[in-house]
């Protein structure tokens, strides 16, 4: 089986070591994922949260997962699309690179990423898309761990762009 899976529905509902969240820098909670995840979590995530003192855009920072079925979240914070020219795409890159290194350190081996920036942020669903996959894609084949990543598309049509863009890059059937 491929090491990257495609999923679509509720990143809240997976059983993986580790879900990441598209947070803010507060890491204090927000719509969209960010707010599905506390809920889910409830407030204890929150209560954790508050310890880490917020977090830089590009950067990740991992707490439990508490009511959680995963483990472990993993908050990045994704770069907000100002028309790609305030280092956007390596902000993104840098999110998933930084996400994968903490699954690494922590030893987890099932990973699920939502498609961070691509809501709220308004970064291009295609280009996100290309680099999520290209970040993960290389991390893959230089690291064992984690062994296995999952892309969660929340929409039908995000899911068949990944889809597509991953039948392109060689890495579903
Ligand atoms: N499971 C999987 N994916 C989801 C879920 C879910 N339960 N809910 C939404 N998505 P967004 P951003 C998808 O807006 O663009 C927050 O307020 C959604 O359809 O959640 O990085 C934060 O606090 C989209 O495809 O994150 C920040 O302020 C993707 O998740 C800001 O939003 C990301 O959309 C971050 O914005």
């Amino acid at each position: 089986m491929s090491r990257i899976q495609l999923h679509q529905g509720d990143i809240t509902k997976l059983n993986v070591d580790a879900i990441v969240n598209a947070a803010n820098s507060s890491l204090l909670g927000g719509g969209g994922v960010d707010g599905a995840i506390h809920r889910a979590a409830g407030p204890q995530l929150a209560l954790e949260c508050l310890k880490l003192a917020g977090c830089k855009t590009g950067q990740a920072k991992i707490t439990a997962g508490y009511k959680l079925p995963a483990r472990h979240v993993i908050h990045t914070v994704g770069p907000y699309w100002s028309g790609g020219n305030r280092h956007e795409d390596e902000l993104l890159a840098s999110c998933y690179q930084h996400s994968l290194e903490l699954a690494e350190k922590h030893g987890l081996k099932t990973i699920a990423f939502p498609a961070i920036s691509t809501g709220i942020y308004r970064f291009p669903l295609e280009r996100a898309t290309q680099i999520a996959i290209a970040t993960v894609k290389t991390f893959l084949e230089e690291h064992s761990i984690p062994e296995q990543v999952t892309f969660v598309c929340f929409s039908a049509h995000d899911f068949q762009v990944y889809q597509r863009l991953l039948q392109e890059a060689g890495n579903l059937p």
